[in-house]
């Protein structure tokens, strides 16, 4: 049985190569910005290094393999050892050096990865960080650019060669924002916030998503990333603010209401900032729900239609609810800090 085997699994063992080859790349090991290729660097170094060790210790073992083997000659060899210092220290020496091989370019990447990617020209130095809020909803995308007071939903544009810093929350569930050519995941949480810098340097349109499991939509919570040259991304930005409609409050609390936007994408005067940061309150949507009359069903339930209430239905929104969020924003970074990292 096993002769048989051995030529098949030779043969399979020989393929692989040109099944991998058949590929493409993946997108975390195809980097399109500082943060990405810090990333894959560090993967690729650790793969390197872990794949040096496994080519050592098989040389070895089939070095003592066959030296070691029963033979004629060897009779009068007896392996019966005990307590040697040196081999003791040596197999207790080794593998530290492995571990701290492997830390300190890990430990190293991870602490410049939570501040912005370093500007490569003096132009680059002057400008801050392009800021968004990401928000997660049970299952799409809103990023808010406050400076620019414009809100979309499941799309962004960004300007190359400059650090996003994203803040990242939930209106409900935990997500986690991953744009793989761009960085690894961070996560969103309700009721807290937290910052992922990210940067493009090349025009493109990349994919992005939640990366942790949130139920029934979860796998249509996708957004694309547009990195653009700075003149277009001005220009997208001019056009959303002379043309996108105003967004009013019962328009983002119905973007609350669980589920997958049928629209696709959406773009908006005015940002959803001037009612809400989930970041510091965590029960809006639950507020938000009992307004609108929503009541969350078992995903299981045959019939899930629900009948909402209309704007003018509901006295809530005849009313001024904006906040000022503004002088609050020292407190809840304070929060993020103290409360989660
Ligand atoms: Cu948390």
């Amino acid at each position: 049985m096993l002769k048989k085997l051995k030529p098949l699994s030779l043969l399979l063992f020989l393929a692989l190569p040109l099944m991998l080859a058949g590929c493409s790349t993946p997108e975390v090991l195809d980097p399109k910005g500082p943060v990405a290729s810090q990333q894959s660097d560090l993967i690729i170094l650790s793969i390197i290094f872990m794949l040096t060790i496994v080519a050592v210790v098989f040389v070895l073992l089939t070095i003592i393999l066959v030296k070691y083997r029963e033979r004629k000659d060897h009779d009068k060899y007896s392996p019966e050892l005990h307590g040697s210092m040196l081999l003791e220290t040596i197999w207790t020496i080794i593998p530290i050096i492995i571990v701290v091989i492997l830390a300190v370019p890990t430990v190293r990447t991870i602490y410049s990865l939570e501040e912005a990617p370093q500007p490569k020209t003096a132009e680059a130095a002057q400008e801050d960080p392009l800021v968004v809020h990401a928000t997660s909803i049970n299952w799409k995308w809103v990023f808010t650019y406050p400076e620019e007071d414009i809100e979309t939903v499941n799309y962004l544009h960004i300007p190359i060669h400059r650090p996003v810093e994203f803040k990242l929350t939930s209106a409900d569930s935990m997500a986690a924002l991953w744009i793989p050519s761009l960085g690894g995941q961070k996560y969103n949480m309700a009721g807290m916030q937290t910052t992922l810098y990210l940067q493009a340097d090349h025009v493109g349109t990349y994919d992005g998503r939640n990366a942790n499991f949130t139920g029934e939509g979860f796998n249509e919570q996708r957004f694309k990333v547009y990195a653009d040259e700075e003149a277009d991304y001005q220009q997208w930005v001019e056009d959303v603010q002379n043309s996108a409609p105003e967004l009013t409050q019962y328009e983002y609390d119905n973007l609350l209401i669980p589920g997958v936007y049928e629209d696709g994408t959406a773009e908006f005067n005015g940002t959803h900032l001037q009612w809400i940061d989930h970041s510091k309150n965590a029960d809006y949507t639950l507020e938000a729900w009992d307004r609108l009359g929503y009541e969350p069903k078992n995903p299981h339930a045959k019939d899930k239609s629900q009948n909402l209430l209309r704007e003018d239905e509901i006295p809530y929104y005849q009313q001024d609810n904006t906040v000022d969020n503004s002088d609050e924003d020292m407190d809840s970074e304070e929060h993020a800090h103290a409360g989660h990292e």
